[in-house]
């Protein structure tokens, strides 16, 4: 079936208009523009990159290697993990009502089978503090980085991997789910085993050297993380996190049955451009599975979404010329967010959030661009019929951007490395703005 994303991908003057933003937002503009009544609004971020100091966590091993290939250490971050009061204020004085944040698993459970009161109560006077300024809480079990005991002994190739993290979930929800509006899972693991393969072959190579390095510090045998290009089983590494995707779900449910549970996955908007396009083959080695079993085990999907990709049957074209283009080069195109809840959707059927969409930037007008047209595009696939429940933007800071260091920027608000005092950027007012009006 040609989808209208697709034919607009086609046809040449449409690429023209569609950087524009132009072609859905003729549909939003029908509709009016208003969300539903208790649409979420909010920001996400992710405990490794903005708490500071996630000393026990896989990464900083990594990070502090002596040659490592990251571009920063994390070091204090945001120092988010004292300063979440003043975070959670920033949300509230924008006018959202959502904020997504993650538990470090690190930090609740630091050694095998040692889990911390003081730190669960710590996440736990975090819902609180979202709850008391009415904020609904959409909470990540594990956004990517996992204790170093746990990288250690193989990571999420170790057989043992499933349960114990089905173990830190039942423990996790049973201080927190009372107080947590959504839950989710795992943070994009369709990309994990694969993202490698899309990227320059020293990159993995390299990781590889550091995952060695790494084990021979610790001295153990292998050294595993959960941030990685390079795993050594990828079959081995997917299956456990599904599984314990599924039963880390379980556990969740079995504490609070009524509560939505969920996985977020990295979607890009892929387009089939021409004859025997290979966009079905991409789209089934890098979502197929992960997709199908979110249907089977989900309340709703969460996707994340920054990009599109044009594919022909030989591979993925370039961005059309003079289109806008984020810090590392890729192009930024307003649809691609809706394009991408669309294949979710279709996929799925189950319920849409966008946990994640926002822009690498320094240059925050291509921010305060892109959030208005990217949420006109997304209104008009609301009105088509796909049922979207509330919009994240990444992120609320700028953050520890994984290998990137401090060097990507995707914040509605700077920070100062020595004070930590925040700053908005003019984007934070604009969504802040379609927030407070409930409409684009
Ligand atoms: O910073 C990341 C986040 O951790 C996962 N999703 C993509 C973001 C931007 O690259």
């Amino acid at each position: 079936m040609i989808d209208r994303r697709t034919l607009i991908a086609g046809a040449g003057s449409a690429v023209a208009a569609s950087v524009l933003g132009a072609p859905l937002a003729s549909a939003a503009r029908r509709s009016g523009g208003a969300f539903p009544k208790g649409f979420l609004w909010g920001t996400s971020t992710a405990a490794h990159q903005i708490e500071g100091n996630n000393i026990n966590a896989d990464l900083w091993v990594i990070e502090n290697l002596p040659g490592t290939m990251f571009a920063d250490r994390s070091g204090d971050a945001a120092n988010s993990f004292e300063l979440w009061p003043t975070d959670l204020d920033l949300v509230k004085g924008m006018g959202l009502n959502s904020y997504r944040f993650s538990l470090e698993w690190a930090r609740i459970e630091p050694d095998k089978g040692h889990f911390s009161n003081a730190m669960l109560d710590h996440y736990k006077a975090m819902i609180d503090g979202c709850r008391m300024r009415g904020l609904h809480p959409a909470v990540t079990f594990n956004h990517f980085t996992t204790p170093r005991w746990f990288a250690a002994q193989g990571g999420w190739q170790n057989p043992e991997a499933p349960d114990l993290f089905a173990r830190f979930c039942d423990r996790a929800a049973r201080h927190l789910a009372g107080g947590i509006g959504h839950a989710m899972t795992l943070n994009e693991p369709n990309l994990s085993g694969v993202i490698g393969e899309i990227l320059p072959r020293q990159l993995m190579e390299g990781d590889r050297k550091m995952q060695l390095q790494a084990a021979k510090l610790l001295g153990v045998a292998s050294y595993s993380p959960g941030v990685n290009l390079w795993v050594e089983n990828a079959a081995v590494y997917r299956a456990n996190q599904m599984e314990g995707h599924r039963r880390g779900a379980a556990a969740i449910k079995a504490v609070r049955s009524d509560l939505p549970v969920g996985v977020t996955l990295a979607i890009l908007d892929d387009q089939a451009v021409g004859q025997n396009s290979m966009r079905d083959r991409i789209r089934e080695r890098y979502y197929g599975e992960w997709l199908r079993l979110a249907a089977r085990t989900c309340d709703f999907l969460g996707v994340q979404n920054y990009e599109r990709k044009r594919w022909d049957a030989n591979g993925a074209l370039p961005p059309p010329e003079g289109s806008p283009r984020n810090g590392g080069g890729a192009e930024v195109w307003a649809g691609s967010l809706a394009g991408a809840v669309r294949y979710g959707w279709e996929a799925t059927r189950l319920p849409i959030i966008v946990t994640e969409h926002g822009v690498n930037s320094d240059d925050d007008a291509l921010r305060a661009w892109l959030i208005p047209a990217a949420l006109k595009e997304l209104k008009a696939v609301m009105d088509d019929g796909v049922p979207v429940q509330g919009y994240l933007h990444w992120s609320l800071l700028d953050n520890f951007e994984w290998g990137f260091g401090y060097h990507h920027r995707f914040g509605l608000h700077s920070f100062d490395p020595k004070t930590f005092k925040r700053t908005a950027k003019p984007s934070a007012a604009v969504l802040a703005r379609i927030a407070r009006a409930n409409r684009v």
